[in-house]
């Protein structure tokens, strides 16, 4: 067989967790050689090497994978060993082959696909590089290329509204666990909380930023004013703003920063506010969560759990119009 592998993730500095190795050459060799079941390109699985570790395999084209194994290196030289037995050898390079091209997407993959966050890139990613061999395709458009950075570099959502409506219950009900503190009382959170929240393939920097409402005399004044200014401070940073009400306290009348938005109803099962909204969502205790997505003033509610929310903010997050670009994606350039 004819395959060189190479570890093309920086030396571990006791902190990473997963190294990339490179190989290239005879893929489907290695891959028998090693008993790993068959990846057609361009795919990326999850595989167990038997003796060595349970791995990433991602084969961007029909000559070249990459392993994601543990980064341990008590793993790595078992990996090393388990290649090289099947005949690979170490690729020597020459000095200028260790610089990546900045322009040759197949030496941006390997670390992009180690840092992507979000699930939706991995596919996207393994097909660049026979979309950048394809002369004839098109850019995808700086729009879309702006929104699919997204599933690289997670964007920051803040949930942001009126104090005890439910914004932390809903952080707790997206994540799976309880992330914050809930309380029948206004002013529960007072610092952001913060959790990655995976939207449908999407992960996202997810903040419940503490209630914004009229700041109460008394002896934590000065505490209520600074979780509000940190509010609104997150909230000029964000990608997408929750903008949450409920019916008896509303939504925000003040102006909030931040690019986009999505208007949010909570606890919907105490009435819906009258002011147009999204999506409405209630976790009532005792009933499954149940939401309805409404446009303008028409109302469905025929969907009885998180589903419309987590769809609608996807959607918003990176368009399927961005998804389903069929362009080559300048995926390593952060301004594309
Ligand atoms: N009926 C009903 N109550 C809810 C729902 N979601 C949350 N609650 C209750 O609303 C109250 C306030 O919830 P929190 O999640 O702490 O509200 P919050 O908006 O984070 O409040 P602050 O942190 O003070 O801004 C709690 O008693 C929750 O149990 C819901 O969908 N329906
Ligand atoms: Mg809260």
């Amino acid at each position: 067989m004819t395959a060189t592998y190479s570890i093309c993730s920086p030396p571990s500095s006791g902190n990473a967790a997963i190294a990339i190795v490179e190989v290239r050459g005879d893929a489907d060799a290695v891959l028998r050689a090693l008993r790993i079941t068959p990846v057609p390109p361009p795919r990326a699985v999850l595989r167990s090497v038997p003796d060595v570790d349970t791995l990433v395999v991602a084969r961007p084209a029909a000559d070249r994978l990459f392993l994601f194994p543990h980064a341990g290196p008590a793993i790595l030289r078992r990996l090393f060993r388990a290649l090289e037995s099947c005949g690979a050898t170490p690729a020597t390079l020459a000095m200028e082959d260790t610089t990546p091209n900045p322009d040759d997407p197949r030496d941006a993959l390997a670390q992009a696909l180690s840092r992507a966050a979000s699930p939706l890139a991995i596919d996207l990613l393994l097909d660049q590089p026979r979309r950048w061999a394809e002369k004839s395709l098109a850019p995808v458009s700086p729009e879309h290329a702006r929104t699919l950075r997204r599933l690289i570099d997670p964007p920051l959502v803040v949930a942001l509204g009126p104090p005890n409506i439910g914004k932390s219950s809903l952080l707790n009900a997206l994540a799976g666990r309880t992330v914050a503190i809930v309380a029948d009382q206004p002013g529960t959170t007072r610092d952001h909380v913060g959790a990655l929240i995976d939207f449908g393939g999407v992960v996202a920097r997810y903040i419940d930023a503490p209630g914004i409402g009229t700041v109460g005399a008394g002896g934590d004044r000065d505490i209520q004013e600074a979780s509000q200014s940190l509010a609104t401070k997150a909230a000029a940073a964000a990608d997408l703003i929750l903008l949450c009400g409920d019916r008896q306290a509303g939504f925000l009348e003040a102006p909030v920063g931040g690019s986009d938005r999505l208007r949010l109803a909570l606890r919907a099962d105490l009435g819906l506010p009258e002011a147009p909204f999204d999506v409405a969502v209630s976790l009532r205790a005792g009933q499954p969560p149940a939401t309805s997505y409404r446009t303008d003033a028409a109302s469905d509610s025929s969907r009885l759990d998180l589903t419309s929310l987590v769809a609608a903010v996807r959607e918003r997050l990176v368009p399927d119009a961005a998804l389903t670009d069929a362009g080559r994606w300048a995926f390593w350039k952060r301004d594309a």
